[in-house]
């Protein structure tokens, strides 16, 4: 083997010793660059004789050329060995499935509370809502509630503090929806005064309520929903069609039992007690007290701005949390208020 193939031999062993392009640029230069022993070969060409030269010149090319190819085969190999490496850490799997979004659910409540209020809004109903924050007089005065009732006091009632840190006895957390009622009865007394004879009014009011009571039965926040309907001729009948409509078509069961028991309320008069039986289940033929209701107390009515000598109306009250408990069989409302999601996002 002569010099020059053990110097192309050599060139390719360097080439494919070097591991990274800088590497291999120096192995170039050992053999192609300016101090490089090819370079040097070349250069000495001049000193031989002349009948030597154009051969040794065309040998010293061909290994020239030979070198220059180990070299491009070698720079294109390392070049795709890093695009592997790259292309591999950088790996991005098209086909994976996507992340998604999370889909939330409608809290148990809410989706009582919509159905009451698709219901109502389906026989003519208004949807009205107002302050938690109310005033003494909207909250009890006005729904004939006397001084010395015990729902005014402080052990029943969260009533608030002043900036100078005295609790005040006019400014509460309302008790119930009803000041919402007189709201609206105000409203649609001053909008109509100028009228003969007022239109009817029809009004559901959801929110929440608040009251000095915690244990599995009780939250000290919990949810209403109070109805009126005041005209010239509204009855204790239209009452009790009215509800015992809504009842059946709120628990989808036509063969709901109903009835009305006796009661008393500062704010109506007569008052009874609503109770409802299930047909089949395991409440089979119980009866359940679900809400309040009778019709206006005169002056409750006079209180709102009606004339109790002309209109007549009948007002309602239940509680979305008790329905939602009843209609999926949950034993205790503080599952409602925990914020626990195993159980909140079981309802759809
Ligand atoms: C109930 C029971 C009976 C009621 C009365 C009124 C108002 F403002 F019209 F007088 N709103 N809601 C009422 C009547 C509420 O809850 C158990």
């Amino acid at each position: 083997m002569n010099n020059l193939d053990q110097l192309v031999i050599s060139a390719t062993a360097d080439f494919a010793a070097a591991t990274e392009p800088a590497k291999l640029e120096d192995a170039k230069a050992r053999y192609l660059g300016k101090e490089g022993s090819l370079t040097a070969l070349l250069k000495g060409l001049g000193k031989l004789p002349a009948e030597e030269r154009k051969s040794t010149g065309a040998a010293i090319n061909i290994a020239k050329e030979r070198i220059e190819s180990a070299l491009t085969t070698r720079r294109d190999a390392l070049k795709s060995a890093q695009l592997e490496a790259q292309l591999a850490t950088e790996a991005l799997d098209v086909t994976l499935p996507g992340r998604g979004l999370p889909r939330g659910s409608i809290h148990p409540v809410t989706i009582s509370l919509d159905r009451i209020e698709q219901l109502f809004r389906s026989i003519g109903f208004d949807v009205a809502d107002g302050p938690e924050i109310e005033t003494d007089w909207h909250n009890f005065t006005a729904l004939n509630t006397p001084e010395n009732h015990p729902a005014r006091s402080m052990h029943d009632t969260f009533y608030l503090q002043g900036a100078d840190g005295k609790v005040q006895d006019d400014v509460l957390l309302r008790t119930h929806t009803s000041p919402v009622q007189i709201r609206s009865m105000l409203a649609h007394t001053q909008r109509f005064q100028h009228l003969e004879t007022m239109p009817e009014l029809r009004v559901i009011c959801p929110g929440r309520v608040y009251r000095v009571d915690s244990d599995a039965t009780h939250s000290p926040m919990f949810h209403q929903v109070e109805g009126l309907w005041i005209g010239e001729s509204v009855s204790f009948a239209d009452l009790k069609g009215v509800v015992a409509d809504f009842l059946r078509r709120f628990f989808e069961s036509d063969d709901l039992k109903v009835r009305f028991r006796p009661s008393f309320f500062p704010f109506t008069e007569p008052s009874a007690e609503i109770d409802v039986a299930f047909m089949g289940g395991e409440l089979e033929g119980r009866w359940l007290e679900i809400a309040g209701c009778g019709m206006v107390h005169p002056n409750v009515l006079r209180f709102g701005g009606f004339d109790p000598e002309k209109y007549t109306g009948f007002a309602f009250g239940m509680g979305p949390d008790r329905l939602t408990m009843l209609r999926y069989g949950i034993n205790d409302l503080r599952l409602f208020f925990e914020g626990d999601l195993r159980f909140l996002t079981q309802f759809h």
